[in-house]
């Protein structure tokens, strides 16, 4: 590792962005592959290696086989503890992880224990000492519709009172060409009648103007992507001025846009109209596992794409404490964190 990758390495981060099926790391895939060899399953079909592109409908596939790797309590158990210390191996001292909970008829595994193993490897890590705070965002994925999302709501405001202040939030998120916001609207209400916070994936592909638009009025606590929000994209004036009234953070994955085609090229990526705005951007990963990245690389990219110096690095991930959905006491405990690093970084 050169210098500059250390330096990367060695900033604290902050990761609000990560779906845990997305982010299974090669290592971890082998440990799952070997496991169901009946499944002939390779690894080139779990993840997208350097210089390699999808379509996003390539990219569901890809989640889909690895569905088919993690179906038990046991896989997820594995899956979530592996996933949060390469996180923390990375540098990333605060995470929040979201996940679709899934029943699988097969092993018995249901939405809820689904759920449970999830917090008991959020909390395992924690016992072991590893050094990052995790947190939790239940995801809806929006393919499911109406009925599904207020399940998901109810079964996360459940969540949120039992898991000692691990669950936070909700997310929404899924194949952005399927299904219409509307239809989840409810869902996404009660969540905030209830104290959820939610981050939702908005405009990831150009036809969804008018879902963001009806979702912006919720408003949401955080936007996933936002990619064609702004006029330069085919979004408008009047959505960005929302996203800005309202200081919606914006989750930012480059890799994961460029690799997944909804962006022609780095130096084409959306971070540039709104880092220019002065607006909370957070770099992050969406799936480090699928798309071969993790967080240090991404603020990498976003240095020698944009011409960031390391002072405009650290005040980025300084800033992303300002977005994260745990309570105050949390965001202070992190800024006396980046205080006390800051002088064995630079
Ligand atoms: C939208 C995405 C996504 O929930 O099984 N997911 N949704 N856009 C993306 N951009 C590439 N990447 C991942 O993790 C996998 C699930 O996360 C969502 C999809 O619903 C995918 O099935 P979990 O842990």
């Amino acid at each position: 590792m050169d210098g500059d990758d250390l330096f990367y390495r060695n900033i604290p981060k902050v990761e609000l962005h990560a779906h845990l099926n997305g982010s299974v790391s090669f290592q971890t895939i082998e440990k799952l592959i070997s496991r169901k060899p009946e499944l002939n399953i390779e690894h080139s079909m779990t993840a997208i290696g350097k210089g390699q592109r999808r379509t996003l409908d390539e990219c569901f596939e890809v989640f889909k086989v690895i569905h088919k790797l993690v179906d038990t309590e046991e896989a997820i158990l594995l899956v979530a503890t592996d996933v949060i210390r390469e996180f923390a191996a990375d540098g990333v001292k605060y995470l929040e992880l979201r996940s679709t909970p899934r029943e699988e008829k097969s092993t018995g595994l249901t939405k809820r224990t689904y759920l449970e193993t999830v917090i008991r490897a959020i909390q395992q890590c924690k016992t072991q000492g590893v050094d990052i705070d995790v947190r939790f965002l239940v995801a809806i994925d929006r393919r499911n519709g109406t009925e599904v999302a207020m399940e998901t709501v109810k079964l996360a405001e459940e969540f949120m009172l039992s898991s000692d202040g691990l669950v936070v939030g909700i997310d929404l998120s899924g194949d952005p060409t399927v299904g219409h916001g509307k239809e989840l609207l409810p869902a996404l209400e009660r969540a905030k009648n209830c104290g959820l916070k939610s981050s939702l994936h908005l405009s990831e592909v150009r036809s969804q103007l008018e879902e963001s638009d009806l979702l912006l009025n919720l408003p949401p606590d955080r936007i996933g992507h936002g990619t064609f929000l702004h006029p330069e994209m085919g979004g408008s004036q009047s959505l960005v001025d929302k996203v800005v009234k309202n200081n919606i953070p914006l989750e930012l994955c480059l890799t994961s846009n460029v690799k997944g085609q909804t962006v022609p090229s780095y130096s084409e990526h959306h971070f540039q109209y709104w880092y220019q705005l002065g607006h909370p951007c957070v770099l992050c990963t969406d799936d480090k596992g699928v798309f071969c990245t993790d967080l240090s690389q991404e603020y990498q990219l976003a240095a020698s794409t944009f011409g960031l110096s390391r002072e405009d690095v650290w005040k980025l991930s300084q800033r992303a404490i300002d977005c994260i959905f745990a309570e105050e006491a949390v965001k202070q405990r992190l800024r006396k964190r980046w205080n006390e690093l800051h002088g064995q970084v630079f």
